[in-house]
């Protein structure tokens, strides 16, 4: 299969990279570290190409996916896993540059993606796409704010996609990830603070990216007639908590 991965030079892109290549897939690795995708590639080999996106840059986007070579024209599946959360003040207290900023990339680049892949898939009746979402897009959190919304948009729109591809084979699933350390997330969300970062994994056993790497193998490869239309997934240690009651003695 040839499978496009968004956010390939790190994190669960990396790791579903390589878990795909060892299994004879092909990967088009995007992201904006070409020295990261290429460095990724000395290692994988022929099987992976590693293409420079800003998914951002949305008007950049179908270009890219035009000029693909020949032997990766054809995306059977695309993994829509770019993406970030940055800080965690209150909404009161955030800045609005970064706000944009996960707009563009979490929804904006998101759409854009799928908006250049789909209709090939549905001309083949044939395809996969991944979204990758996040437990922010369902249950809300302190310093949640547009980082949640953006991955509450990423849920909603998987599942309008399944609405809108009735009768086609071309399948959606929107994975939702707890916490997963090991990652740059956390430390692109603070900033570069690694001390900040580290802190949030303190004192109980994370998932990982090489955890979330094998999900999105196991889903990529199971059957094509069956469809997850959402995985929502964490760590044992991770929980829902009750609704917050602001007391007076507060
Ligand atoms: P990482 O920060 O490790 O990786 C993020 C990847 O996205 C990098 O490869 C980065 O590449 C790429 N990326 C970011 N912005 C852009 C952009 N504008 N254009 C192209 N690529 C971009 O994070 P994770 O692997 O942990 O996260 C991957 C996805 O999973 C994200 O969507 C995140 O929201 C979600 N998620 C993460 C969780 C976690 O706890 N880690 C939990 C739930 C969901 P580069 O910088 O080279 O462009
Ligand atoms: C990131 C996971 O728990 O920080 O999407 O929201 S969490």
């Amino acid at each position: 299969m040839n499978v496009l991965i968004t956010g390939a030079s790190a994190g669960f892109g990396k790791a579903l990279a390589e878990r795909l290549v060892a299994n004879g897939h092909r990967v088009i690795g995007c992201a904006r570290r070409i020295d990261k995708l290429n460095a990724l590639a000395e290692i994988l080999g022929e099987n992976f190409l590693p293409v420079m996106m800003d998914v951002s840059d949305t008007d950049s986007i179908p270009q890219i996916i035009a000029d693909l070579p020949d032997d990766f024209k054809h995306i059977d599946v695309l993994v829509n896993n770019a993406g970030l959360a940055l800080g965690t003040e209150p909404a009161h207290k955030a800045s609005l540059d970064d706000w944009m900023q996960m707009v563009d990339t979490n929804v904006k680049g998101l759409m854009s993606l799928t908006h250049a892949v789909l209709p090939d898939m549905v001309e083949r009746d044939s395809g996969y796409i991944i979204n990758v979402g996040s437990i922010a897009g369902s249950w809300p959190y302190f310093g949640g704010n547009v980082y949640g919304a953006t991955k509450a948009f990423v849920k909603q729109f998987s599942l309008n996609l399944r609405a809108d591809l009735v009768g086609t084979q071309v399948r959606v699933t929107n994975i939702e990830p707890g916490v997963v350390a090991g990652t740059e997330f956390s430390n692109v969300r603070y900033h570069g603070d690694d001390d900040k970062a580290a802190k949030v994994y303190d004192g109980f056993k994370t998932m990982t990216g090489e955890d979330i790497g094998d999900i999105l193998l196991w889903l990529i490869e199971s059957p094509a007639h069956i469809n997850v239309n959402r995985l929502e997934v964490m760590p044992v240690a991770q929980t829902y908590n009750g609704l917050t009651v602001a007391k007076k003695d507060r």
